[in-house]
């Protein structure tokens, strides 16, 4: 279940290869994904035109924290997000131990119970809709530990 050490590998691995020079130089036959419906009135976000401000298309990052006096809660109670790669980290500045992790629409997963100092971090593929982010740790979500993540 945790994944830690693999998401540790994976970010410096996408470190080293920003740092290595971006993008390859066109080679390989655009496989632009023919996929996009006509319908979507997309607003000429997609194309990226020109300017090459590789912001890498790393997914959404969010962050929050427990409550640093102890209490079963976050200092947040909704996030949102866009579609796609959805990462969360959470601080944990409290002396009780939490972990930050996500479920619904076929998503349950758990990051790290951390103490004092830790950070609790989860990396998710998440479609439009409705989720529920909460600690884990046994009883802390039914204390209130817990909100709503919107994707969009
Ligand atoms: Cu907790």
């Amino acid at each position: 279940m945790t994944r830690m050490p693999k998401l540790l590998v994976l970010g410096a691995a996408a470190t080293a290869l920003a740092a290595a020079g971006c993008g390859g130089g066109g080679g390989s036959s655009s496989s632009t994904p023919s996929s996009a419906p006509a319908s979507t009135p997309a607003p000429a976000a997609s194309t990226t035109t020109g300017s090459s401000s590789s912001s890498g298309g790393a997914g959404s990052k969010l962050s929050l924290s427990a409550d640093p006096s102890g209490n079963l809660k976050f200092n947040k109670s909704s996030l949102s997000a866009k579609s796609g790669s959805v990462t969360i980290t959470m601080d944990n500045p409290s002396p009780i131990p939490h972990a930050i992790a996500v479920e619904g629409n076929g998503v349950d997963k758990d990051g790290q119970t951390v103490t004092k100092g830790g950070k609790s971090t989860i990396t998710v593929t998440l479609k439009p809709g409705k989720y529920t982010f909460y600690c884990p740790v046994d009883g802390h979500r039914a204390a209130g530990m817990k909100g709503t993540l919107t994707v969009q």
